[in-house]
């Protein structure tokens, strides 16, 4: 790899002020720059995971910078595989960026975005899933998040797919044995056994690819949109779901004047409220692009909570956008139920619309916004009690895993009709290639390593 030979440091921890930084720093020279800038009489490279208290300066003659802890771990027993350090040091603007550049200084340079992952994973410390699940887990923001990017990095996904490589393996064995049994040891099993096994691999591709959506709204949130007539209340709303007791994580003015997101985590689940233009005959140029824009939220939306002012009831025009939502989507919200309280089943029947959740609410007086949070938390139930213990969180995972189950089902289309085995081989290949390809074995090309890696923060 590229300057693998080279010492690379950075700061580990946050910039700004806190109670402590660290520095990390790999490769070769490591040892050498804390005998360097480390007073401490007992440091000994050759002792594995050993810590040392002692004063850190620019150089041996050099004033000391800092009191720090230094936590060394020889070659292979580091996160990168290499001769490794963190320094721990005081917190604040200052002491870290000396140590840094002492470090700097000593022939180390500064690590680049994901370096010294990229390290491990080209020390065979971590494989490319796990790799991508330190990202997400540096990057969660809600507790379902962690949990899950936690999962793959202590190796559920790896385990899963590694099991899913055996079985193609095992496939691919047989068939050559079929194609060339003078030099396998192998007694091929008969194709109707190779039909039951490929199916069952292919059941699991299937499952696994399942959840990557699932994950993609624990880890990016549960977007909602809130929709209806206007003056029904939505924006109302969308401050009483979001008031207090809520961690609003961010607030995003929408390119038009009506579009708000706001992002709140509440009981562990994120959710992504967005607030949209009313639905209604535009009068102008601006409130046409607010409508389409409305439009788009609602198609790209996991889930709508459709506003109906309880005074007004259900329109025509409403039950009809509500109908073309679906029920696996729509949340009906009578709103303003502190003006009038309206049968909410009757209405609904009303309007053909009988399989569609409801709830009501006051945005002023702040009523029905709990039940209303329990009914989309609810509608996301999949989420949380599917099968979650291996889960694909990144798009290439998908993509590739995506590529495998098509090959392995044009390999079952061939076996169907018992082709010849070298042209199924051929598609099981593939297959196998793309599922090695998520774990980064034989992991040769740059490109896919440098767009994994720009997403890491320097200093992992
Ligand atoms: N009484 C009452 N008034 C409400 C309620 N929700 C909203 N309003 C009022 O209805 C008007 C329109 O609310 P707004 O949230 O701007 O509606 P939007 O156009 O759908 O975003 C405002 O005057 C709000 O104070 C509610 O639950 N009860
Ligand atoms: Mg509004």
């Amino acid at each position: 790899m590229l300057g693998s030979d080279q010492t690379i440091v950075a700061l580990g921890t946050a910039q700004g002020v806190g109670a402590l930084s660290i520095i990390r720093i790999s490769g070769l020279k490591t040892p050498q720059i804390i005998q360097k800038c480390f007073v401490n009489n007992s440091f000994d490279p050759l002792k594995s995971q050993k810590f040392y208290f002692g004063h850190w300066s620019k150089s041996d003659q050099g004033e000391p910078i800092d009191q720090v802890i230094v936590l060394y771990f020889p070659e292979g027993k580091s996160y990168t595989g290499e001769q490794s350090a963190d320094v721990i040091c005081h917190g604040g603007s200052q002491v870290a960026k000396l140590i840094v550049s002492s470090v700097l200084d000593s022939g180390a340079r500064l690590a680049k975005p994901g370096e010294f992952t990229l390290r491990a994973v080209m020390n065979d410390k971590l494989d490319l899933a796990k790799a991508e699940s330190v990202l997400a887990l540096i990057n969660a923001k809600s507790p379902q998040a962690a949990a899950l990017a936690l999962q793959n990095l202590d190796g559920a996904l790896s385990k899963k797919l590694g099991e899913i490589e055996n079985d193609i393996i095992y496939l691919l064995s047989h068939l050559e044995a079929t194609i060339d049994f003078t030099t396998e040891d192998i007694q091929p099993v008969a194709f109707s056994e190779m039909k039951i096994r490929l199916q069952r691999v292919f059941g699991e591709i299937e499952k696994l690819l399942s959840t990557f959506i699932p994950a993609q709204v624990a880890s990016l949130g549960l977007r909602v949109a809130l929709v209806g007539k206007p003056n029904a209340g939505k924006s109302s709303l969308l401050n009483a779901l979001t008031g207090k007791n809520r961690s609003i994580v961010s607030s995003l003015p929408g390119t038009t004047r009506d579009t708000i997101e706001i992002e709140a985590l509440i009981g562990g689940t994120l959710f992504k409220f967005i607030d949209t233009a009313g639905l209604h005959e535009a009068t102008s140029e601006l409130e046409n692009l607010g409508i389409s824009r409305t439009q788009k939220e609602i198609k790209s939306a996991d889930l709508v909570v459709y506003v109906v002012d309880s005074t007004v009831g259900i329109l025509n025009e409403d039950s009809k956008t509500i109908a073309e939502i679906g029920k696996e989507r729509a949340v009906i919200c009578f709103n303003k139920n502190d003006l009038k309280k309206i049968e909410m089943t009757d209405e609904i029947t009303r309007f053909g619309l009988h399989d569609f959740q409801s709830a009501a609410s006051s945005a002023v007086i702040n009523q029905g916004t709990e039940t209303l949070i329990e009914m989309l938390t609810k509608k996301t139930g999949a989420l949380q009690n599917s099968e979650m213990n291996s889960v694909l969180t990144t798009e290439r995972q998908k993509e590739a895993l995506s590529k495998a189950s098509e090959f392995l089902s044009q390999g079952a289309r061939l076996l169907e009709k018992e082709e010849s085995p070298d042209l199924i081989a051929f598609e099981l290949k593939q297959s196998l290639n793309y599922v090695q390809s998520i774990l980064g074995k034989k992991v040769d090309d740059e490109e896919v390593l440098e767009k994994i890696f720009k997403e890491f923060c320097i200093g992992k």
